[in-house]
C-alpha cells in the first residue's frame, strides 16, 4: 500500500469527455499509481479566466500510489503534456488539468505544490464529483458532501453526469 490520493480533472477545450477519459486510462496505466476509484463527469460553468470560455467537464479520481508527492504531479504533468496542454494564461482554456486535492494527510505548501489544493474546498466543480466517487469523503475535518452544498459555484453545474469508465466486467462469481 502506497499512500491515497485524489486528483481533480478539468477539461474545457477540443473533445473534453473523449480527453478525460483518455487521461484517467493514462493514470491508471502509469508507473507506481494504481487507479481505485472514478467518479462520473460533471459539467461545469467556468470558474474565473476569460469570458466567453466554453464549459469544463470534471471528474475526480481516487489513486494508490508509490510516488513521493513530486513524482506524483510530474507524472500528472506528463498526462497534461501528452495531451498537448500548453500554460499560458492563469486559469484561461486548457486541454487538460490534473491537479493534486489531497495526498494522504499531507500538508504542503511550496511553490510548485500546495495540498490539499488551496480552492478545493470551495470549488463545487471538485467536490461535487468527489462526494458522488465517495460519499464519505472528508477535506480537512469537513465532509465533502456538505462543503460542496455551499459551494459558490454550485448553480453552475450541469444536471447530468455522464461515466468517466464504461462499466467493468462483472465481478467474477457475482453474475449468473
Ligand atoms: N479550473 C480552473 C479554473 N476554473 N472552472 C471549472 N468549472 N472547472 C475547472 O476545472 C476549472 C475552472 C483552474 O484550473
Ligand atoms: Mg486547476
Ligand atoms: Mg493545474
Amino acid at each position: 500500500m502506497g499512500t491515497v490520493a485524489v486528483l481533480a480533472l478539468g477539461a474545457n477545450l477540443g473533445d473534453r469527455e473523449a480527453t478525460l477519459r483518455s487521461a484517467a486510462a493514462d493514470l491508471a496505466e502509469a508507473p507506481r499509481i494504481t487507479l481505485t476509484r472514478t467518479s462520473p463527469i460533471v459539467r461545469s460553468r467556468p470558474v474565473g479566466g476569460p469570458p466567453g470560455q466554453d464549459d469544463y467537464f470534471n471528474a475526480v479520481v481516487e489513486v494508490d500510489t508509490e510516488l513521493s508527492p513530486f513524482g506524483l504531479l510530474r507524472a500528472c504533468q506528463q498526462i497534461e503534456e501528452r495531451h498537448h496542454r500548453v500554460r499560458s494564461e492563469r486559469w484561461g482554456p486548457r486541454t487538460l488539468d490534473i491537479d493534486i486535492v489531497v495526498y494522504g494527510g499531507l500538508r504542503l505548501d511550496e511553490p510548485d505544490l500546495t495540498v490539499p489544493h488551496l480552492h478545493a474546498a470551495t470549488r463545487a466543480f471538485v467536490l461535487v464529483p468527489w462526494a458522488l466517487m465517495d460519499p464519505d469523503a472528508v477535506l480537512e475535518g469537513r465532509p465533502v458532501a456538505e462543503l460542496a452544498r455551499r459551494a459558490p459555484d454550485l448553480g453552475g453545474l450541469g444536471p447530468d453526469t455522464v461515466p468517466l469508465l464504461p462499466a467493468g466486467p462483472p465481478a467474477a462469481g457475482g453474475a449468473d
